[in-house]
């Protein structure tokens, strides 16, 4: 995208789109309730922060920022598919890709509305049907997420959908989940075995990685550290992905500090495996997801 674009797209007070030589564009977001900041890489959200609390969204201290590689924290878009693939990606190529930001408005409510458009030759060049995919976000009191997926070809599009949101806590062994009680799950650190989730609250204290199947309730993150309570909203969505890659996996990866497991949790929504979506040619598919946080 060119300056020229930028500037048009800039609204005093509320959107400012920095793009130094060399370094990832970046979109700066102030609603009257909130500040927020999203990169065209991967239309990825690094920050989103409610005025007077502590930010919502975790973003490691050791992300990268360069093309080819995902930034480590906020809100990944992981789409046409989730989790790995022979030969390919983790978590598909959307957060791997330039989106162009096609429209800033400034909501007379105090909000921000940002949309991203996935460059369409992106999907066609990969195999995939042609379609036209946009992610739009509110920034408000509360963040708002939509992933709207068109299939703009003469084929059925299949495919794999998760807004991979990383959330920041005070102290992950005072962190509880609720939501999620009586769902079946797939259990990544057992080879996926399939269980059933029988706790009211999710603790970590050990690697969590869960594919919950089949539930379309909202989540709830308890953080008796930091005193709050962020609430997980969604519609267009039957799967939740829960995940803390623990210590091992900590010190393994990279871009990721060796004690920031205890700093994070992730709360993902979508619709993976048994429930990857079928879009027929015109139809549309809505994701969207509703991010709330108050005060315990
Ligand atoms: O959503 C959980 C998960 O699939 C984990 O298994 C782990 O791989 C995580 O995503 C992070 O994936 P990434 O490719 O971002 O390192």
């Amino acid at each position: 995208m060119s300056q020229t674009s930028f500037d048009q797209l800039t609204i005093p007070n509320r959107v400012r789109v920095v793009a130094e030589n060399g370094a990832l564009p970046k979109i700066f977001v102030t609603s009257q309730f909130s500040s927020a900041e999203i990169y065209l890489h991967g239309a990825h959200i690094t920050h989103f922060q409610k005025n007077g609390e502590p930010p919502l969204i975790f973003l490691s201290k050791k992300s990268f920022f360069v093309p080819g590689k995902a930034i480590r924290g906020g809100v990944p878009i992981c789409f046409p598919w989730f989790g790995a693939r022979e030969g390919n990606v983790m978590h598909a190529f959307a957060r791997l890709t330039e989106w162009e930001l096609t429209e800033t408005v400034a909501n007379a409510d105090g909000s921000v509305k940002l949309t991203f458009l996935l460059p369409e030759n992106v999907l066609v060049q990969g195999g995939w049907p042609a379609a036209e995919v946009n992610f739009i976000v509110t920034v408000g009191e509360t963040l708002t997420l939509e992933l709207r997926v068109e299939n703009t070809s003469t084929q059925d599009f299949v495919f794999e959908d998760c807004l991979h949101t990383y959330f920041a806590v005070g102290d992950i062994s005072q962190v509880a989940i609720t939501g999620l009680k009586g769902i079946s799950y797939w259990d990544k650190t057992e080879n996926f075995a399939n269980k059933l989730e029988t706790g009211d609250a999710i603790k970590v204290a050990s690697e969590v990685d869960r594919v919950y199947l089949n539930t379309t309730d909202a989540v709830e993150i308890y953080d008796a550290k930091l005193r709050r309570k962020i609430s997980v909203e969604k519609s267009g969505s039957a799967s939740t992905v829960v995940w803390n890659p623990w210590i091992k996996n900590a010190q393994a990866m990279a871009d990721f500090g060796d004690d920031e497991y205890k700093e994070m949790v992730c709360v993902e929504s979508g619709n993976v495996k048994d429930s990857k979506i079928t879009l027929k040619p015109g139809k549309s598919s809505v994701l969207k997801v509703i991010l709330h946080s108050e005060k315990l």
